[in-house]
């Protein structure tokens, strides 16, 4: 791994990847992975922080699997991996909570949010999420972490800590770089679109699931939330425009075009125009992601045999830099 720099990012099997999760993050993953070693992960520990169904997280895990190499990471040049199957995670956070701060986690926006929302089960996981987190990313020497802008938080307070354990025990840790695409790095609810989509809204139609019918898909688009001044323009702070902002948005990301020459094509047409032809670009760019993620769902061995191999990738390199700490701190090893 001398050559191309690192890039290390997961995304946690709690529910239905959305179009968000995709566009925010994954798609750019596929983009990123000829140009760097990449070490993707199924944040499975982290998913435990909200209460989990054990059976349906399961699945999740391996319809996670799937949909990356649907995507189109490649499971062979990059490392594949579940968290879990990596034990040096959790032996890294343990150390690394002893060098945070509660104030600078008790600051975490993403603990705000969550603790409102799950306020009967406020776990000390859900407070030191971010310290597993940062344990991920420095295991592996990241370079960069490709993420939506609602992770950047995160990536700050691991480059925090890292810091200030290289301040201590010297140059330990690669200080990582946070990265977010240039259009998708926040997609919104489709029914409350000042609020980000999230794969666990209660409300379905608020995303977009990558595994939703497409019919279901495009009906989801048509009835988002708009505006009633018909315009179709792009206004980053005008809030009555959050809904078309979001539909341009995604419009751009999925096509690739630019969100001015989008809009410039619908000049004196209607939303429900314009609302058709996002669900259509929607669907057709889902739909060979789709057709992979089914013939992968008739291969379990194949699976089994990706992330197992994973698993015995990613070990063999955390497993030094966890030794290399247990070293710095004292440990006798
Ligand atoms: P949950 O609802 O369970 O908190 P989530 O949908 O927010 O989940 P995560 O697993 O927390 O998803 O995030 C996975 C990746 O997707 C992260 O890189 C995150 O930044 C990105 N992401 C999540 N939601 C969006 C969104 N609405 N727009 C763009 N990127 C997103
Ligand atoms: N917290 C992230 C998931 C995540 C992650 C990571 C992302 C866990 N560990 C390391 C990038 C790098 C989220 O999407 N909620």
């Amino acid at each position: 791994m001398e050559d191309k720099k690192i890039i290390f990012s997961a995304v946690q099997p709690s529910g239905n990847i959305t179009l968000g999760n995709y566009l925010g993050a994954i798609k750019n993953w596929v983009d990123l992975q000829a140009d760097y070693h990449c070490c993707y992960s199924i944040v499975d520990e982290h998913s435990l922080t909200i209460r989990q169904d054990p059976v349906l997280l399961r699945k999740r895990t391996l319809d996670l699997l799937k949909i990356y190499i649907a995507c189109g990471i490649d499971p062979v040049e990059n490392i594949l991996f579940i968290q879990s199957h990596v034990p040096a995670h959790a032996q890294l956070a343990w150390i690394l909570n002893c060098y945070t701060y509660m104030g600078e986690l008790s600051r975490m926006t993403q603990f705000k949010d969550k603790s409102q929302k799950h306020a009967d089960n406020i776990n000390a996981g859900l407070f030191t999420y971010p310290v597993l987190m940062a344990a991920d990313i420095l295991l592996y020497g990241a370079d960069l972490v490709p993420v939506g802008k609602d992770q950047m938080q995160h990536i700050e307070i691991t480059r925090d800590i890292a810091l200030r354990f290289n301040s201590i025990y010297g140059d330990v840790f690669k200080i990582p770089e946070g990265f977010m695409p240039k259009a998708g790095a926040k997609i919104m609810s489709l029914t409350e679109p000042l609020k980000k989509m999230s794969k666990s809204d209660e409300n379905p139609k608020a995303y977009i699931s990558i595994l939703d019918d497409f019919n279901i898909i495009a009906k989801k688009i048509k009835s988002a939330i708009t505006d009633s001044e018909g315009v179709i323009e792009y206004r980053e702070n005008d809030e009555t425009k959050a809904g078309i902002n979001n539909l341009l948005t995604i419009m751009s990301a999925v096509t690739g075009r630019r969100i001015e020459d989008i809009a410039s094509d619908y000049q004196g047409k209607g939303y429900g125009d314009f609302k058709a032809d996002v669900a259509e670009a929607v669907v057709e760019h889902i739909r060979p992601i789709r057709q992979k993620y089914d013939e992968l769902s008739q291969d379990k061995a194949y699976l089994v045999d990706i992330y197992t191999r994973g698993a015995e990738r990613a070990n063999h390199i955390a497993d030094k830099t966890l030794k290399k700490v247990y070293k710095k701190v004292g440990f006798i090893v």
